[in-house]
C-alpha cells in the first residue's frame, strides 16, 4: 500500500502530530519534516549582496566552480596553462562541452548544475547554456539570493571571512554587511599557519608583531582578534589544517592556537572551528582545484579537545579515514561537536556512511553537513542532496527505534531534525546565529 506520501496532520496548534507511527509511514514523515525544516548552513564560501563581485552567482560561476575544472581537464585536451588564458566565459564554453555535453553529467558536481538549471525550470540539454546565460543575466542579485535561499530552504549562511583578504577587507572597514541571512566568521589561516607570509601586514597595521610571534607578538594577535570580532561579530573563529597537523608542537600555529585565537574564543564566547585533513597544492597547475587530502592524526583533535575544555570545537575532518576516530572523540569529550561531509567527503555514497556512524555512535549531537558552497545557486543542489541522502539513513533509524518498542512519533522526528540541522549550531555559537 502506498503510504509514503502518508502524512500524519499536525495538530490543531499547528504543532507535529504525537500519534505514534507505523513503521510504512516513517519514510514519509522523515521526508516531509526534511523537506520542510529550513537549515543553517554553517559553512560556505558565500557572500551577501554588499561584498559585490567576490559574491559569485549565475550559470558561468557554476560552471567553472574548482570542483568541475578538475574534472574538466580529465575530459579535455585543453591544458590548465591554456585553460587559465581563457576568459570566464570561454572556460565556461570549454567545460560544458567537456562535461555537459560530449559527455554525460553524471558525476556529482555536474549533476548539481544541472539540477539547478531545473530548479528554474531552466533547459537542461546541451542547447540550453545560451538560454541558461540569458536568466541569470536578468536577475538582480539582491532578489535572486532571496529565491534561491527558499528554494534551497535555506534559512541562514554561514560566510568565509579573512580579515585579510585585500578584495573582502575594504567592505569591513566601512561597514560591513547586514543582510539577515548571512553571518560572518574570522577565518585565520593567514595568521595561524600564513604567519611568515602574513606577519608583516598585522605589523604594518600598527600591531607590535614579529616573524616569529614573539615578544608583545600573542598580546597583539590578541588584539587584532579583537578588533575584527567587534567589526565582523563573527558566529566563530575557523582555520584549515593540513593531514601533517599536530598539537601540541613548536610551531608558531600551535603557539598562536593555544595562547591567542582560544584564549579569545573564550573571551568572546565563541566556537574554534578547526577543518583538518586537506594536502594542499598538490597540483599547482590546477590553482584552486589543486588541493589533495590526506589523513590526519586525530591526536591533535584529542589533546585540544583535553587541554582547552573550556573551548568548543567545531570539527570537519577531509579524509574519509578519518570520519570514525572523528565520532568516538565526540563521544569523548563534549565541547567537540563535528560537522559536515566535507569536500571530496560530500557525495552520497560517503555522505551515507558517515551519517549513519555518526547516528549509529552519537544520536543527533552533530552537524551533518554544511555546503561549502562557492556559487551562490550551489545551495539548492547541495541541501537537495542532502536531504535526498539523509532520508533513508534517518528512516532506518527510526525504523530500527520502532522494531526494538520504541514509539516514533512526527514531533520526534521534528526535534530531531531541529537538532540537526539547526540547534546544535545555535547552541555552540551560544544563539548568535538567528
Ligand atoms: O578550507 C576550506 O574552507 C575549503 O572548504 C576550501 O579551501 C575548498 O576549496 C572548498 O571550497 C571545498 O569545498
Ligand atoms: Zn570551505
Amino acid at each position: 500500500m502506498a503510504t509514503a506520501s502518508v502524512k500524519t496532520p499536525n495538530r490543531k496548534d499547528g504543532s507535529p502530530s504525537t500519534r505514534q507511527l507505523k513503521p510504512e509511514q516513517i519514510p514519509g514523515e522523515v521526508q516531509d519534516v526534511l523537506a520542510s525544516t529550513q537549515v543553517i548552513d554553517i559553512h560556505t564560501h558565500l557572500f551577501s549582496p554588499t561584498f559585490g563581485k567576490i559574491g559569485l552567482w549565475g550559470i558561468d560561476e557554476l560552471l567553472t566552480y574548482h570542483y568541475l575544472e578538475a574534472e574538466f581537464f580529465r575530459s579535455s585536451d585543453i591544458t590548465p596553462e591554456n585553460y587559465w588564458n581563457l576568459s570566464k566565459t570561454e572556460r565556461s564554453d570549454a567545460i560544458w562541452k567537456a562535461l555537459f555535453v560530449e559527455n554525460d553529467p553524471i558525476s556529482e558536481s555536474t549533476r548539481g548544475v544541472i539540477a539547478v538549471l531545473n530548479a528554474f525550470g531552466l533547459p537542461t540539454e546541451a542547447s540550453g547554456l545560451q538560454k541558461a546565460r540569458r536568466f541569470f543575466a536578468a536577475q538582480s542579485i539582491e532578489t535572486h539570493v532571496g529565491k534561491v535561499l527558499q528554494v534551497a530552504g535555506v534559512s541562514d549562511v554561514v560566510m568565509t571571512n579573512d580579515p585579510l583578504d585585500p578584495e573582502e577587507r575594504p567592505v569591513w572597514m566601512s561597514g560591513g554587511q547586514n543582510h539577515p541571512q548571512f553571518h560572518a566568521v574570522l577565518r585565520l589561516d593567514r595568521v595561524l599557519w600564513g604567519w611568515p607570509q602574513h606577519w608583516q601586514r598585522l605589523a604594518s597595521e600598527g600591531y607590535g608583531v614579529d616573524e616569529h610571534a614573539s615578544g608583545k607578538s600573542v598580546e597583539e594577535v590578541r588584539r587584532f582578534l579583537a578588533d575584527w570580532h567587534k567589526r565582523m561579530r563573527p558566529l566563530y573563529m575557523a582555520v584549515s589544517l593540513t593531514d601533517s597537523f599536530q598539537f601540541p608542537d613548536d610551531s608558531i600555529t600551535s603557539k598562536l592556537l593555544s595562547e591567542a585565537a582560544l584564549p579569545s574564543c573564550r573571551e568572546f564566547g565563541i566556537p574554534m572551528s578547526l577543518m583538518i585533513g586537506v594536502r594542499r597544492q598538490v597540483n599547482p597547475r590546477l590553482r584552486l582545484a589543486g588541493d589533495a587530502v590526506g589523513k590526519a592524526d586525530m591526536r591533535a583533535v584529542e589533546n585540544l579537545c583535553r587541554t582547552f575544555p573550556d573551548n568548543r570545537f567545531l570539527v570537519s575532518v577531509l579524509s574519509r579515514e578519518n570520519q570514525h576516530e572523528l565520532a568516538v572523540y565526540a563521544r569523548k569529550f563534549n565541547n567537540l561537536m563535528p560537522f559536515g561531509c566535507w569536500w571530496f567527503l560530500n557525495n552520497p555514497s560517503i555522505v551515507e556512511e558517515i551519517t549513519r556512524e555518526r547516528i549509529e555512535l552519537l544520536g543527533a549531537s552533530f552537524i551533518p553537513q554544511h555546503s561549502d558552497a562557492r556559487v551562490l545557486e550551489q545551495v539548492i543542489y547541495k541541501w537537495q542532496n542532502t536531504r535526498r541522502t539523509l532520508a533513508p539513513v534517518l528512516s532506518n533509524a527510526y525504523q530500527l527505534l520502532h522494531a526494538d518498542g520504541g514509539e516514533v512519533t512526527r514531533q520526534a522526528i521534528q526535534r530531531d531534525v531541529n537538532r540537526l540541522f539547526r540547534t546544535n549550531f545555535e547552541k555552540w555559537t551560544a544563539g548568535n546565529a538567528s
